[in-house]
């Protein structure tokens, strides 16, 4: 075959594939930029047809990697926070429960149990504390929480009472049970008390319309626990 014949034969099948690029196809819309994969499939599309609708679906994969139920330290950590919250919460019901049956009176942020047993101050400090509370303190420097346990606790008894309040440690510097330093400003003294370097203890004083009196800490009065 000659050249001339060979250049012939591929001229006319250039302009056989250009005639089907104006085929119309439900499928797709030839276009002449990209002829040769467009007429392939066209003639593809002719011979085998649309496609067919989707099969079932396959069989389940492979079950994915074992894990802990929780992998995120943060989560985790947020769990043992409520637990934690949970638990004080219960406790902190059970406890105001026991106090109230055990005859402890909520006066301001805090429980006070009047003990009507006369001992001395640092014996009195012992017994609060075997108590797990303390000679009442932080409530007593509030005046409206005071005036309460004045009325409601101490006046009924009629007797002098201990509260947390002495200068144990260093002479002339008043300590609160609760670690406060004693001040003009959180400290009611009755009227010209202090009075005394021997008297390092302050107690509830019947004979000064119960204000605070330093007195002997060996005196045997009666005492006021807060918790
Ligand atoms: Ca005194």
């Amino acid at each position: 075959m000659t050249s001339f014949s060979v250049i012939t034969i591929v001229v006319l099948l250039i302009h056989f594939i250009l005639g089907l690029c104006d085929i119309p196809l439900d499928t797709c819309t030839l276009s002449c930029g990209n002829k040769d994969s467009t007429v392939r499939d066209a003639l593809v599309h002719q011979m085998v047809g649309p496609p067919g609708k989707r099969g079932p679906a396959g069989p389940p994969g492979p079950p994915g990697n074992a894990q802990s139920t929780c992998n995120c330290p943060k989560f985790r950590e947020l769990e043992n926070r409520i637990d934690a919250l949970e638990k004080a919460l219960v406790n902190k019901e059970f406890g105001r429960e026991r106090l109230i049956k055990e005859g402890w009176t909520k006066i301001g942020a805090h429980y006070y149990k009047l003990f009507k047993t006369k001992l001395p101050y640092k014996a009195a400090k012992t017994k609060c504390e075997s108590n797990g509370a303390r000679l009442a303190s932080t409530g007593y420097r509030d005046s409206s929480v005071r005036r309460d346990l004045v009325d409601r606790l101490i006046k009924p008894s009629n007797y002098n009472t201990w509260i947390g309040l002495d200068d144990l440690e260093n002479v002339g510097k008043y300590i609160w049970s609760d670690g406060v330093s004693s001040t003009s400003e959180n400290t009611e003294w009755g009227q010209n008390e202090p009075s005394s370097k021997n008297e390092r203890c302050a107690h509830s004083y019947s004979l000064k319309n119960w204000l605070l009196n330093d007195a002997s800490c060996s005196s045997d009065f009666y005492f006021l626990c807060e918790i």
